[in-house]
């Protein structure tokens, strides 16, 4: 679908403040007076488990220009309980979450146990060195082996470890496992990694006693949930907090609706300080007390057919869910469900153990569990594959679910409890797109040509499904200015995404508006209160398909008064670049701010836009209400959108890699992908959002890792010692589309946030495999593993 906008490449308004370096971010935040905002720091743990046995902070009392040092003793009311779990499931049989402070216990490196408020963060960093906190070290679980063989306990009353245990199983697995006539197992394991956002977690807020509330700004991707989080540890109405998201300088799931011990300690010191106060995360503390991803280690046992199609699929997986458990077990959730990605096996058995370990919390990162599932599942492919001496893409066609099978319904249960269904696709025709971009077919010449100069090159696939748009709403408001502009404000934050560019192609196209009459605030309680947030790739589906509404119910009100003050009948009209025209008289017509301002009903006060109004309409007669009847005043529309279910989106990767004889350097030679996220808003934001997901995706598979050691010690926690990819290791994307709309909401959009990041490990794997010639089991893999691994398999 294109229409003047929706589907054009229309450049992003928000590029030119935030490349010039005018961005405004939360750190950026003044204080809203004369008096600078007073600064925090944290004391935090440097044990992976111990017990508090004394703190001692009468020497940072003494550090001029520390104005309060509080312990979790000096907290008051819910601000002292546990944090919540957000996302609460069945099967999490022994949730546990963290304090704003910790209370007695340390759980893993980098829990906030102190907080110092000072005149700046220098003094407060200083007062913080002085604090003595004696702890009694307690024994450590660090990693899924530990953690399963409960060599000690996180929590004392979870002596296994275990917080979570979930089976689904659809047909009878054990039986079609019998009767296949091939049966393979293996096992695959994906390391932990995690988000590092340009901006960290940032936290400013401010008091007025006069009004008894509270304003703060969160570098935040849900600035209603920290609002609802902050309403009730500080226990204020709703209406008493204001939470604004200004510029976020990236979020990729660690900002997400999770109360984070800032977000509330540092409004409470400025509600008992009456100062505003700040606090912005320093690069060691993103590593060390914010949240981590990935880690699971999985055992599969596949029966299949002499085509390659699975008959019988059983994955067993581990997750190492760090300290806690806000999030429930939202990411092996998605891990069980997502894994089978485009495929119908005969039958489906998957059980997996959320395991707790003395290291930092896991929260959703980008792709959210589907990156596990989609290696497995892929490399499990191209295992059986290898088996049966086929083509890989051969044993994917052997799998696909056909483009008549839609809606269908893989018989898997969601974190929602609801059923996994998907509404529409095609993969067949994706995977034909892919083969031929990548020259799949060629690549056995290009092969034989580098073999006979010497290089080792391989080419390899992925691809997978993504549930994107969840519910359960989110709403736009659309109001028209009299001077016919047009505000749209949804509650969703943007950390990055484009989102003011696509939400006014939206609205310019549903109302008949040149897109520059159109602007877009998110993330701002005070212009849009309920919300739910950004995050599982659902703002183009949830708050585009609510500023589709909100635009038609305004667009509606506008035939109608206009219809009312032409005199003529409202289906003789409609609104044409900003001009309410009657269709084969375009000489009766009215701007869009005049029809706004006869929708106010203070239009016959002294106001020179109701005059020029009204010389469009009949004369103005005190007697005649200033709306026609039954219609409300203002020029505006509110809708929420809340889908019936997740649409999915669907990607296939493939890539060609050189492996250095000597060195084992990877080097990516090509990246090409196919992907289908229904109709495009805007292509050149989706392009950019498929790239920053593979870089991110191929940092992961072959760069980052997170080096803890068995004390729990992070020893590469600052980027001197994480390793991300640059620009340089990033290969030039070449990026095709199918478009399968989705029948589930108005303009048929399907999310494209994480795609690009989801098969990259499956991908690579993959390419790495066919160059070396031996299966590639674990990721991240770097030249020193793959040496090593190549050394191994020489000697064998
Ligand atoms: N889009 C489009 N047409 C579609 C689908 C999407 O034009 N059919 C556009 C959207 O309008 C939006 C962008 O593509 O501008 C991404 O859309 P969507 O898939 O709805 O994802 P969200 O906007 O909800 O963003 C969340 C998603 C997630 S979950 C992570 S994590 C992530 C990501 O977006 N974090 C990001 N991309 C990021 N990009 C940046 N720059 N920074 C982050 O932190």
């Amino acid at each position: 679908m294109a229409g003047r906008y929706v589907g054009r490449s229309v450049l992003r308004t928000e590029d030119v403040a935030l490349t010039t370096g005018h961005g405004r971010y939360t750190d950026d935040i003044g204080a809203g007076g004369a008096t600078p905002a007073l600064e925090a720091a944290f004391v935090r743990s440097p044990h992976a488990h111990a017990r508090i046995l004394d703190i001692d902070v009468t020497d940072a009392l003494d550090v001029p220009g520390v104005v309060a040092v509080w312990t979790h003793e000096d907290l008051p009311g819910p601000a002292a309980l546990p944090l919540p779990v957000l996302i609460p499931h069945p099967a999490l049989h022994a949730p546990r979450t963290g304090y704003a402070l910790a209370p007695h216990t340390v759980h893993h490196v980098g829990e906030a146990v102190v907080m110092v408020v000072a005149e700046n963060r220098y003094l407060a960093e200083d007062a913080a060195a002085r604090i003595r906190v004696e702890y009694e070290i307690l024994p450590v679980v660090v990693g899924i082996p530990a953690a399963r063989a409960a060599i000690a306990a996180v929590h004392q009353d979870v002596p296994d470890n275990i917080a979570a245990h979930l089976v689904q199983e659809v047909g009878d697995v054990d039986r079609a496992m019998a009767a296949a006539p091939r049966v393979l197992e293996l096992e695959l394991a994906i390391e932990r990694s995690c988000s590092m956002p340009l901006e960290g977690k940032a936290v400013h807020a401010r008091w007025d006693a006069d009004d008894e509330s509270l304003r703060m700004y969160s570098s935040t991707q849900t600035s209603t949930s920290v609002r609802a989080a902050v309403a009730a540890k500080l226990e204020l109405p709703l209406s008493k907090v204001e939470v604004i998201a200004p510029d976020v300088g990236g979020g990729f799931g660690v900002k997400i609706m999770h109360p984070w011990p800032e977000e509330i300690l540092v409004p409470l010191a400025a509600r008992r300080l009456g100062r505003a106060v700040k606090w912005t995360e320093d690069r060691r503390e993103h590593f060390i007390s914010s949240a981590h991803e990935r880690g699971q280690e999985h055992r599969v046992r596949v029966g299949f057919d002499h085509t390659g199609r699975v008959l019988a699929l059983n994955v067993r997986f581990w997750h190492d869910n760090g300290a806690f458990t806000p999030y429930g077990i939202i990411c092996p959730i998605v891990t069980s469900t997502q894994l089978l990605g485009p495929y119908k096996p005969g039958a489906y058995r998957v059980e997996f153990t959320s395991l707790y370990t003395n290291t930092v919390i896991v929260t959703p990162y980008r792709g959210a569990g589907r990156p596990q599932g989609v290696f497995v599942m892929e490399r499990t492919l191209d295992r059986i594959a290898a088996e049966l001496g086929l083509d890989r893409t051969a044993v994917r066609r052997a799998n696909f679910i056909q483009p008549d099978e839609f809606p269908y319904d893989q018989g898997l249960t969601f974190q929602d409890g609801r059923p996994l269904i998907y509404d529409s696709g095609n993969y067949p025709a994706q995977l034909d797109q892919l083969c031929e971009l990548v020259g799949w077919d060629d690549f056995p010449r290009l092969r034989a040509e580098a073999v006979a100069q010497g290089r080792m090159i391989g080419i390899g696939l992925g691809c997978y499904v993504e549930g994107t748009g969840p519910g359960p709403y989110e709403g736009a408001h659309v109001t028209v200015q009299t001077d016919g502009t047009v505000e749209v404000s949804v509650g969703l934050t943007s950390q990055g995404q484009g989102h003011r560019t696509v939400f006014a192609q939206i609205a310019a196209d549903e109302l008949g508006v040149p897109i520059d009459r159109v602007r877009v605030t998110g993330g701002d309680t005070r212009r849009f209160g309920h919300a739910v947030g950004t995050f599982a790739s659902r703002a183009a589906v949830m708050s585009g398909s609510a500023v589709v509404l909100a635009a038609r119910a305004a667009k509606a009100k506008a035939l109608t008064v206009a219809a009312d003050a032409l005199e003529c009948a409202l289906e003789d009209l409609d609104v044409v670049d900003g001009l309410v025209v009657m269709a084969g008289n375009p000489a009766v017509s009215m701007p869009l701010g005049s029809v706004a301002v006869l929708s106010n009903p203070l239009r016959y006060a002294f106001d020179e836009a109701a005059k020029a109004a009204t010389q469009f309409a009949r004369p103005a007669d005190p007697d005649v209400p200033p709306v026609p009847e039954g219609t409300q005043p203002g020029l505006e529309g509110k809708e929420y959108y809340s889908p019936p279910r997740s649409t999915f989106a669907s990607g296939m990767h493939a890539a060609v890699v050189e492996i250095d004889r000597d060195t084992s350097e990877i080097t990516i030679l090509r990246y090409c992908v196919v992907h289908d996220c229904g109709t495009l808003i805007n292509p050149m934001i989706v392009a950019g959002q498929v790239h920053g997901g593979v870089a991110q995706g191929i940092g992961g598979a072959l760069y980052e890792t997170l080096a803890y050691d068995e004390h729990g010690q992070l020893q590469n926690a600052s980027l001197m010692d994480f390793l991300m990819p640059y620009v340089s290791e990033i290969p030039v994307l070449e990026l095709g589309h199918t478009t399968t709309p989705s029948p589930l909401n108005p303009l048929g959009i399907k999310g494209a946030g994480e795609a690009g990041v989801i098969p990259v490990p499956a991908v690579l794997a993959s390419a790495v495999e066919d160059a070396v010639g031996f299966p590639i089991t674990a990721m991240p893999l770097n030249p020193s593993l793959l040496f090593d691994l190549r050394t191994r398999h020489a000697r064998a």
